[in-house]
């Protein structure tokens, strides 16, 4: 009986450790100690055994069950352990690895050009200021020499907003002119800001969105004459176009906030069809308007006229877009047509600077 329980217990053994995975551990475990597994047959024939034989038997039979069950539990704790430590390394990640995620959107070029405008006159020396877009009646006309009855305010074709009960009024500005009056009321000379931002007015056609972007600048301080002015223009233009020379034509204007009023042309070659070259070239292209900033409207802003002087610019943003980017039409900018973003968009980690490159 030795003989033969050995053989079993050798064979069943054998197919323990043969066995590569869980599965197949269990068909050997039912094959071995199963309702029908040969070790339980051999346990189911000690009933049919005369006592004597019993005795010898019973104790080889439990033996080799034992022996099996021990030998099947210690295969499956290898198994477990060895499948747990293939998951562990074909799950392995690294989490020092740097994120590989592509930017998905683009920079609008108002935004693009919005950072160049202000990177360059930051370089000039003017800090950017800001202001509310639904802004004070008084503060985006009446401040700017522009009362209720004035005919100038019919130059600007105004959004209102419903009166207050305190008989104040809020427009939606139509200029960021009100951001420098702000600025005025509570700083005093010497002032270098610029101010760019929304703005809107009653307008929507080819060339036209009610909603557009300006930039303007302000200079107060003794002694500032349009000489400054110019300077800083042709400082500014030559930079935001990236040429090392441009060339300004001053037209006398009129605004109600300068006095006197001047609008820039820069110089350019549009013999090419749909191409602008700055800096040469027998064509003007109309880019700012500016002036002396009124007395009235620096002694409405609390500064004394007799002592100070100071120079005030505007122009449109998105045009200066369009101008630099050769985009034709203004009306997709506030579309937000992905194909449109995708052609003239920039890329979301490329911040213009003016060492790094404006428009690289
Ligand atoms: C244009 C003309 C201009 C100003 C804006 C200004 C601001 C203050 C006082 C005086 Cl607080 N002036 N701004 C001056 C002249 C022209 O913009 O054509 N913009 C699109």
């Amino acid at each position: 009986m030795t003989h033969v329980t050995n053989e079993l217990e050798k064979q069943i053994l054998g197919s323990v450790s043969a066995a590569s995975d869980e599965a197949a551990l269990e068909a050997v475990r039912v094959g071995a100690l199963g309702k029908k597994g040969q070790v339980s047959e051999l346990l189911k024939s000690l009933g049919a055994m005369s006592p004597d034989e019993r005795k010898v038997s019973g104790p080889l039979f439990n033996t080799l069950r034992d022996r099996v069950t021990d030998a099947i539990a210690r295969r499956k704790t290898e198994l477990q352990s060895a499948a747990l430590d293939a998951r562990l390394a074909s799950e392995r990640i690294d989490v020092t690895l740097p994120a590989r995620i592509e930017p998905q959107g683009t920079i609008h070029p108002v935004s693009q050009v919005l950072d160049e405008v202000t990177a360059i006159f930051a370089d000039l020396g003017f800090a950017v200021a800001e202001g509310p877009d639904i802004e004070l009646d008084d503060y985006n006309f009446t401040k700017l020499n522009i009362p209720t009855d004035h005919p100038a305010r019919q130059m600007h074709d105004t959004f209102y907003v419903a009166k207050q009960a305190d008989g104040s009024r809020h427009v939606l500005r139509t200029h960021t002119s009100p951001v420098q009056v702000r600025t005025m009321l509570k700083t005093k000379p010497p002032i270098r800001i610029v101010a760019p931002g929304r703005t809107y007015r009653v307008d929507s056609d080819a060339t036209h969105s009610p909603m557009f972007h300006q930039y303007e600048g302000l200079a107060v301080d003794e002694g500032i004459t349009l000489g400054h002015l110019k300077w800083v223009l042709e400082e500014f233009y030559k930079a935001f176009f990236e040429v090392p020379k441009i060339e300004l034509r001053a037209r006398p204007s009129y605004f109600p906030f300068t006095e006197p009023s001047v609008e820039w042309d820069l110089r350019c070659d549009r013999s090419v069809p749909g191409k602008i070259v700055f800096g040469t070239g027998n064509d003007w292209l109309e880019l700012a308007g500016s002036g002396t900033v009124h007395p009235r409207v620096l002694a409405m802003c609390g500064i004394d006229p007799e002592k100070y002087t100071g120079f005030a610019f505007g122009g449109g943003l998105d045009r200066l877009a369009m101008l630099k980017y050769g985009i034709p039409d203004i009306r997709p900018f506030f579309e937000s047509d992905l194909r449109w973003l995708k052609h003239y968009g920039f890329p979301a980690l490329d911040v213009p600077t003016l060492d790094g490159g404006l428009s690289r």
